[in-house]
């Protein structure tokens, strides 16, 4: 069957999904790591693993070989079954144990592999090897995730993204277990329960399910107004990013690095997405999680089959104790952020994720993170959120994994040499061998590992006193200068989303006293804000301000901190659905294919049908997906190439006008050919094609002019009042 040109351009045979079913998986996997993580497990007596889709016998789990698969053993051909049926109770119980506990938080995520490397040593800061050799690959695992839906709910909830790296370095492991937003919502560890149990399903109902749009979040939210700067975040468009592949990610606390000699410098980490970032917009989000709930996890799977490896650039903020000092604020406080403008990120290495997960249990289900893995050269601060996380993760694995052997899970076991004397427990997959299982002793070289004081880790060593109390320290009183620095650092388009978000949680708010304390809160920030918020409500008037803790500053605006401001102006490993129909225009075709192709984009077919649809030229053509799974939302741009018979009649088709009218009302970038006229008609009056509407004439000129346009990845000009 022959392809379009820009099938021809993917890795992977044309297929929905990025793999043709029944196919082998594709060349840039691994076949000798297939189901094992990435290390040796188990291997059985020929040294062949266990490993699903082989054509040998089916065995039971002692490895006898299984006769009759599909009839449980009985006495007579309609009478009981027999308790002697090792086989049907063994696979019984095997599945009945098939769950594990999902997280509390962060249930929903997804998993790929890659590797780290640095762009050059940074031996004079830190002495964690991972960093000490330009070029030197470290081999990652990283898990991206929602945080308040459960593990089957939808991927364009309106909610903080988890970034989770697992480093496997030479001296251990390392994770940075991280979000997509720089600050978060409390203070201290202590507040975790009451915020997880407020911002997941009420207790009493069981719903609603992933999202803080209710009662019991924003009442909450609106008693705690250190929350406040996080929620301007979450309200942004950060919280509904377009792609995993596309939005940053931040350790948040303030770590040390730690040099040779002991001396630290305290660090934020960042990762920066190499494709820019990308939001959708509300309505949109809405949309996907019906048409496809999967969309970001697909989204991630399809890139990597497909050779198009995202990547990130890992970066530092760096700074000593003078500045940590002379800081507005208290570094030790996640509600903050160091503006970009005060600290530059230092870009130090890429992260580069180039393999998909072999099984999504065995992996992305059971990775264990834990933010006290950490390696000599990386130390914690006294962040009392990170210190309530360090213990919050181990005891979390303990629930979930069942075992305190977990760190024989392929995913969870370091690369490096393990020597310890803890023994025995659940599934105690290697026990330590020899005689000696404790220390000191006196058994000389069969007395098994011995501490090492000089390449060992060891904590920073400071002076510590006060008094042993519950108390807040003051440097934290400030809750709403960085709220408002960041309000002011959006473009109008923006902060009109961060309101729009505002009044649509708080209209599903039954109490009006909730809402009215939201906005309370609000004026603190911002009266605009507060103003447009408590329009959209209703309110008759707007409240008084809710009283500080500490009266706000005026910050300067930090420009980092907008997503449109800061584009990619690439339209690189963005996706562009053009509608066909049977007869479309080789040439036209040919040209759109051939200008994604240049810039690394991808073009999908949707069609009426996904199967007999051939060009202008003959050719038959893979249909991607058919139109009425496919609406615009799931596409970055859209082109409009139906015959002009096929307009015609797709210009009574309610979802071929909802797929025009939507591009249009998300501000995309429409291509389109002449013959789609009476379609466009039909969805819009013709008078609303403006600047983001770009003619393909099935020449290579006009499909470069409109690749070209896309870079700008939405046409903002657009009137928001014609949204949707
Ligand atoms: Fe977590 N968090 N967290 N968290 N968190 C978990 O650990 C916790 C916090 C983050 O993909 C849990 O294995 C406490 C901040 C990510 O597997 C649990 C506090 C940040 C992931 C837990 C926080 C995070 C988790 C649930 C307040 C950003 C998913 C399952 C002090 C810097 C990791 C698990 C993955 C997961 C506790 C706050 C990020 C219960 C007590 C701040 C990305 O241990």
């Amino acid at each position: 069957m022959a392809r379009t040109p820009t099938r021809r351009a993917t890795k992977v045979p044309a297929t929905r999904g990025g793999r043709a079913v029944g196919t082998k998986p594709p060349a840039n996997r691994d076949e000798a790591t297939v189901a094992l993580g990435d290390v040796e497990v188990a291997r059985g007596e020929g040294g062949e693993t266990h490993q699903r889709g082989g054509t040998g016998p089916l065995t039971t789990q002692q490895g006898v070989i299984v006769a009759d698969d599909q009839n449980t053993l009985r006495a007579g051909a309609r009478g009981p079954a027999l308790l002697e049926d090792a086989h049907f109770r063994e696979k019984i119980f095997h599945f009945d144990h098939e769950r594990i506990p999902e997280r509390v938080v962060h249930a929903r995520g997804f998993g790929a592999k890659g590797f780290f490397e640095p762009y050059e040593s940074l031996a004079d800061l830190t002495r964690a090897d991972v960093f000490q050799e330009a070029g030197r690959r470290t081999e990652v695992f990283v898990r991206f995730s929602t945080v308040a839906g459960n593990k089957g709910s939808f991927d364009l909830a309106r909610d903080v993204r988890g970034f989770a790296v697992k480093f496997y370095t030479r001296e251990g492991n390392w994770d940075l277990v991280g979000n997509n937003i720089p600050v978060f919502f409390i203070q201290d560890a202590l507040k975790f329960p009451d915020l997880v149990h407020a911002a997941k399903q009420e207790p009493d109902r069981g719903f609603p399910q992933a999202q803080t749009a209710h009662d019991n979040f924003w009442d909450f939210v609106s008693l705690l107004p250190e929350s406040t700067h996080m929620l301007l975040w979450t309200m942004s468009d950060r919280a509904i990013p377009r792609s995993f592949r596309f939005m940053e990610g931040f350790g948040v606390h303030t770590f040390r690095l730690v040099d040779a000699n002991d001396r630290y410098q305290y660090v934020k980490f960042h990762w920066k997405p190499k494709l820019g970032l990308q939001s959708v917009v509300w309505n949109e989000a809405v949309k996907i999680n019906g048409a496809d709930p999967d969309f970001h996890r697909r989204d991630l799977w399809d890139a990597i089959e497909m050779g198009d490896f995202p990547e990130w650039e890992l970066g530092i903020q760096v700074f000593d104790d003078a500045f940590a000092d002379e800081f507005d604020f208290d570094v030790l406080d996640a509600t903050k952020i160091i503006p970009e403008e005060l600290i530059p990120v230092r870009p130090i290495g890429r992260l580069v994720l180039d393999r998909t997960v072999d099984n999504f249990f065995a992996e992305t289900e059971q990775v264990a993170f834990c933010t006290n893995n950490v390696v000599p050269g990386i130390d914690f601060t006294n962040d009392p959120l990170l210190q309530g996380r360090n213990f919050s993760y181990l005891d979390t694995q303990l629930k979930r994994l069942g075992s305190p052997n977990f760190t024989y899970l392929p995913v969870n076991a370091p690369r490096c040499p393990v020597a310890h004397f803890q023994q025995d427990g659940h599934m105690a997959v290697t026990n330590p061998v020899g005689r000696a299982n404790y220390e000191p002793n006196s058994w000389g070289e069969w007395g098994g590992p011995r501490e090492d004081p000089e390449r060992g880790f060891r904590s920073v060593a400071e002076p510590v006193a006060g008094d042993t109390r519950r108390v807040r320290a003051e440097s934290f009183a400030d809750h709403y200068s960085q709220a408002r620095q960041f309000f002011a650092s959006q473009l109008p388009i923006e902060q009109q989303h961060i309101i729009e978000a505002f009044t649509f949680e708080l209209s599903k708010v039954e109490r009006p006293d909730i809402r009215e304390r939201m906005v309370a809160g609000l004026l603190n920030v911002d009266r605009d804000l507060a103003l447009g918020v408590a329009t959209g409500l209703g309110l008759a008037a707007l409240p008084d301000p809710l009283p500080p803790a500490r009266a706000p500053i005026d910050l300067a605006p930090s420009p980092a901190l907008s997503i449109v401001g800061n584009g990619p102006d690439s339209f690189a490993g963005r996706r562009v659905g053009a509608l066909i129909t049977d007869g479309v225009d080789a040439k036209a075709l040919k040209s759109l294919g051939q200008a994604l192709k240049r810039e690394g984009a991808q073009l999908l077919l949707v069609a009426p049908t996904v199967g007999g649809i051939t060009d202008s030229d003959g050719t038959e053509l893979v249909v991607d997906e058919k139109l009425d799974g496919a609406p615009s939302v799931l596409f970055d741009a859209i082109a409009l190439l139906p015959t002009e018979d096929a307009a015609k009649q797709l210009s009574s088709s309610p979802v071929a006008i909802q797929f025009v009218a939507d591009a249009h009302a998300h501000a995309k970038f429409v291509g389109w050919s002449a013959s789609a006229l009476p379609l466009i008609g039909a969805a819009l009056p013709e008078d609303v094609r403006d600047g983001g509407w770009l003619e393909l004439k099935g020449s290579r000129p006009s499909a470069t002019a409109f690749v070209e346009a896309c870079r700008s990845l939405r046409y903002w000009e657009r009137d928001p009042n014609q949204l949707a």
